[in-house]
This record gives structure tokens, C-alpha cells and sequence, in this order.
């Protein structure tokens, strides 16, 4: 066991084992600057930049955005209400703009909750019945003998029976049941790099419904599927200390911070997460707001657990803007990154010349701008989402999937990663 596991041991007798999920002792300006980065995002108020993920993560979080926080939620209330309420299809014949999916509808309501609302009223009780339908729907869609497919995700079926828990409302036992399944079978939750986010949601809806007791009939196998999602995500460590990956690793830490059955293999696994992610915060991993959204709540030692009866009146430091940094005058490096696409044909390998420093989106402009590359974008909480690559469009089940040759998926969008001289990046269609 050896000391570290030993001092585990002695804690777990007294009783604090519980809390060594829980970071505390961060850099207060390391924290900080992480909620700095997300003020920017939230001047920005189009219906398709609006991101209810950042509203949660700071309210969830010690700091807090000052009138911009009201006025952010303003915004989602317009804009959600707006195109959830109104008829599929407008008279004008304009319904261009997508209506938000489950999992954002389900964001959504997290959003009003981390506000201290309960969903209410006619509009309210739509808003319900709509995530409920969609759940359904999509219970239609998995099918009798579990082996249909969802159109969205389990992520987003967790987030939706998470989103309607923390308003007190009862979701149908098969409609959990589908979820349960899904996390004591595993086969259809463990799609490579997704598989410890989506195992982290469910256990959060379950962590929900447990605490809430909304289907006391299931109560034992919600526990055991918990208890199940646990060992999966302690399973997935990686070396360096990672529940899955970086990006995975907050939610995850959101599900284990409010673990009921804290072990010693549990408190050991939290402390090399927890000194991995403190890493990462000084090497600025963390630039994505939906990213730095999941992360903040990990840092308060919270999780979406406690929008059952979120503290609204805890006290939040007002965030201030960023210090401005000068525009560098140097003139700038360029880099070569050669660009690789496969599954299609004819193939194609072409180097583009960019500024260092660049991100990969600059990267394929400037390919479309000089030379036959084309390609796509569809906006998302996440960033752009790469959707069609040289005029070919990902179908049912497949994406464009980024790689750093020969075979590293990256770990970040196209809007984020920044690639170094010489790297070769591929895109390839894949299915999942
Ligand atoms: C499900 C999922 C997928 C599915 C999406 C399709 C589906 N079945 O729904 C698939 C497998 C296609 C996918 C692909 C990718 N993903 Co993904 N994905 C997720 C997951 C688990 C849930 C997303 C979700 O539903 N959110 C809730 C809804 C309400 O939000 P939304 O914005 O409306 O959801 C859409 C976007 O999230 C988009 N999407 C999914 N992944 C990504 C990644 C990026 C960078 C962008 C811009 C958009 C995007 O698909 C969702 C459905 O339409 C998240 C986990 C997480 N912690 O957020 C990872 C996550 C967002 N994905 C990630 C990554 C890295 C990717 C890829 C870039 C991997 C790669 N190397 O190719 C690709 C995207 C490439 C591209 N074409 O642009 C990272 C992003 C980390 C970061 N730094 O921002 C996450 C956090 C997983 C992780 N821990 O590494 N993903």
C-alpha cells in the first residue's frame, strides 16, 4: 500500500476520504484567469454563439461576470424560449435556424436551475415535455432489444435525465432503464475518446436520481450502475494521470467528487488527477469555453449534482477583464503544415504555409483560399464542427475525425489546435 496509501487508509477511517476528490488548494490568479477567458464569449449573444454550458460553469464556480451574468441569461431565455416555443415550421417559410438538440435544451434548463430557478408556468411546463418527448423519442430509437441506434448520443440522453432530475422531474422508469442498460452492457457507450465523458453524464443523472429518489423502484440498480461507472472511469486512467483524457477529466472529477462510496483505490486515483489537471492549468490547456465551463465547477468543488439545491447566495469574486497584451511588431514566422485527406478520391497531400501560431481552421482557409481544398464548418458549443471535407459530407454515424500523422486523434477542434512546423495533420471519415 505503501505511505501515501496508508495516510488513505487512516483518512478513510476518519471519515475525509469523501472529499479527496475535491482540488482546494489551486492558485486563486490560475482560476481566475481560466473565468477571464470565458468573458469574451459572452458578448457574444447570437442564438448561434450562445453557450448555456458558460452560465453554469460560472455560477458554479467562485467567480462571478458582474451585470454581464444577468444579461448572458437574459439572452438564453430569449433565444431558447424563442426557437423551442415556436411551430416547426414558421409561416414564412424561413426556418433556417436549427432548433437547439436535446442536450442543449437539457443545458438549458441546467442554466435556469444554476439561477435558482424551478422550470414552471405554461412556457416552463412546454420546455419540460418537450426534453421529455425527446427522451422518448429517442428511448423509440435505441428500441426493444437495445441495439437501435440514438440520433444523438448517450451523452445527450444522460444530460437530458440529468437536466430534468435537478427540477424535481420524474422521468419514466423505462426511460432510465435505457441508460442503465446502456452503462451495464458498455458496448454502446465506449466509443474511443468519447467513452469516459459519456460514462461520467450518466453517472451524474444517476448520482441525481439517487440522491432525489424520483424512481424509487430502481433504486438498487442505480446504485450498482453508479458504482459501475466508477470502476470504468478508474479503470481509464492514464499514466500521466488522466481520467481518459485531459478534457474528460473534469467532468469525471465532477462525478467523483460527490462519490457515496469512497474507496482507498478511489483517493489514490484523485490525487494523481488532481496533480495532473494543476499541470495542465499552468500549461494553459484549458482554452475552450465549454472546456473551461466543465472545469470551473471541479475547481469549486462542485458539480452538476448540486443544482439540486444550488447555493445562489455564496459569495463570487467579480472577474475582471484581462489585461490587454500589446500587439506583437515582429514580423511573423511562417510554419509548413502538410494536410492529408483520405476517403476520397482522388486523394489529397498538400503543404500550406502559415503564420506560426496559427490554428488548424486558419490553416484549412488557407488551403480553400489557394488551391482546390473546400470544406465546411457547423457551429457548436464546442466550436466549429467540422461537417464536409472537399465536397464530401459526413453521413449518418460518421465524422471527420482530425489526426496528427500517423494515427494521433487530436484532442482539440480545428479552431483550437495550433499546429507546429513540419506536422502533417490528416482528416479522415470514419465511422462511430
Ligand atoms: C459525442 C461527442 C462526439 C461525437 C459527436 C456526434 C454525436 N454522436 O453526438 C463524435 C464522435 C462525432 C465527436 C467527434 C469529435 N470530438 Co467529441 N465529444 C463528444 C462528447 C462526448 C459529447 C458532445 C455533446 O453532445 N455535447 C452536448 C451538446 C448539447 O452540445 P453540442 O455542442 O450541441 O454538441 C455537439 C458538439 O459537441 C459536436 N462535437 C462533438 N465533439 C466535438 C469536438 C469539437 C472540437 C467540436 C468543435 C464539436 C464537437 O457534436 C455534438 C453533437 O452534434 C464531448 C464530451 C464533452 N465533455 O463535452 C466530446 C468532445 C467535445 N469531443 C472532443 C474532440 C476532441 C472531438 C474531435 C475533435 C476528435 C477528433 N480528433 O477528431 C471530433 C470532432 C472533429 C470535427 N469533425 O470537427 C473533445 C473536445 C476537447 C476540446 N479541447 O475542446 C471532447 C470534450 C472529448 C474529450 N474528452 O476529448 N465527438
Amino acid at each position: 500500500m505503501g505511505h501515501l496509501g496508508a495516510l488513505l487508509f487512516l483518512l478513510g477511517g476518519l471519515g475525509a476520504l469523501a472529499q479527496i476528490c475535491e482540488i482546494t488548494e489551486v492558485d486563486s490568479t490560475l482560476v481566475e484567469r481560466l473565468g477571464q477567458r470565458l468573458l469574451p464569449w459572452m458578448d457574444r449573444l447570437s442564438p448561434e454563439q450562445l453557450n448555456p454550458s458558460i452560465y453554469v460553469g460560472l455560477r458554479l464556480s467562485r467567480l462571478q461576470a458582474g451585470a454581464k451574468e444577468a444579461h448572458y441569461l437574459h439572452s438564453l431565455k430569449l433565444s431558447y424560449q424563442q426557437s423551442l416555443l415556436r411551430p416547426s415550421s414558421s409561416k414564412d417559410g424561413n426556418d433556417s435556424e436549427a432548433k437547439p438538440s436535446m442536450g442543449q435544451l437539457a443545458l438549458y434548463l441546467l442554466a435556469l436551475r444554476a439561477n435558482c430557478e424551478f422550470v414552471g408556468g405554461r412556457k416552463g411546463d412546454r420546455l419540460v415535455s418537450q426534453l421529455k418527448r425527446f427522451l422518448e423519442d429517442e428511448k423509440a430509437a435505441i428500441g426493444h432489444n437495445h441495439q437501435g441506434h440514438l440520433r444523438t448520443s448517450y451523452y445527450q440522453y444522460g444530460l437530458g435525465i440529468l437536466a430534468l432530475c435537478v427540477h424535481q422531474k420524474r422521468v419514466h422508469d423505462s426511460v432510465v432503464g435505457k441508460l442503465l442498460y446502456a452503462v451495464e452492457h458498455e458496448s454502446h457507450l465506449l466509443q474511443d475518446h468519447v467513452s469516459v465523458d459519456t460514462m461520467a453524464m450518466a453517472g451524474l443523472a444517476f448520482s441525481c436520481l439517487e440522491l432525489s429518489n424520483l424512481n424509487p423502484s430502481q433504486r438498487d440498480r442505480i446504485s450498482l450502475a453508479l458504482r459501475r461507472v466508477q470502476e470504468k472511469i478508474l479503470k481509464a486512467q492514464t499514466p500521466e494521470g488522466y481520467f481518459g483524457n485531459v478534457y474528460s477529466t473534469p467532468l469525471a472529477l465532477q462525478l467523483l467528487t460527490g462519490s457515496l462510496s469512497p474507496t482507498v483505490e478511489l483517493g489514490m486515483a484523485c490525487l494523481k488527477a488532481k496533480a495532473a489537471l494543476q499541470a495542465s492549468l499552468q500549461h494553459k490547456t484549458f482554452q475552450n469555453p465549454l472546456m473551461i465551463s466543465q472545469l470551473l465547477p471541479v475547481l469549486n468543488q462542485k458539480s452538476y449534482v448540486d443544482l439540486i439545491s444550488p447555493d445562489c447566495q455564496a459569495p463570487r469574486a467579480l472577474l475582471e477583464p484581462a489585461p490587454e497584451t500589446p500587439p506583437q511588431a515582429q514580423v511573423p514566422e511562417f510554419i509548413d503544415v502538410v494536410l492529408k485527406v483520405s476517403g476520397v478520391s482522388p486523394s489529397y497531400t498538400h503543404s500550406v504555409s502559415v503564420p506560426a501560431g496559427s490554428s488548424l481552421e486558419d490553416v484549412l482557409k488557407n488551403a480553400q483560399e489557394h488551391g482546390r481544398f473546400r470544406f465546411r464548418t457547423q457551429a457548436s458549443l464546442s466550436g466549429p464542427f467540422l461537417t464536409s471535407v472537399l465536397g464530401k459530407k459526413a453521413g449518418e454515424r460518421e465524422f471527420w475525425q482530425v489526426l496528427q500523422a500517423p494515427d494521433t486523434p487530436l484532442q482539440q477542434g480545428i479552431a483550437d489546435y495550433r499546429p507546429k512546423d513540419g506536422e502533417t495533420i490528416e482528416l479522415r471519415l470514419v465511422s462511430w
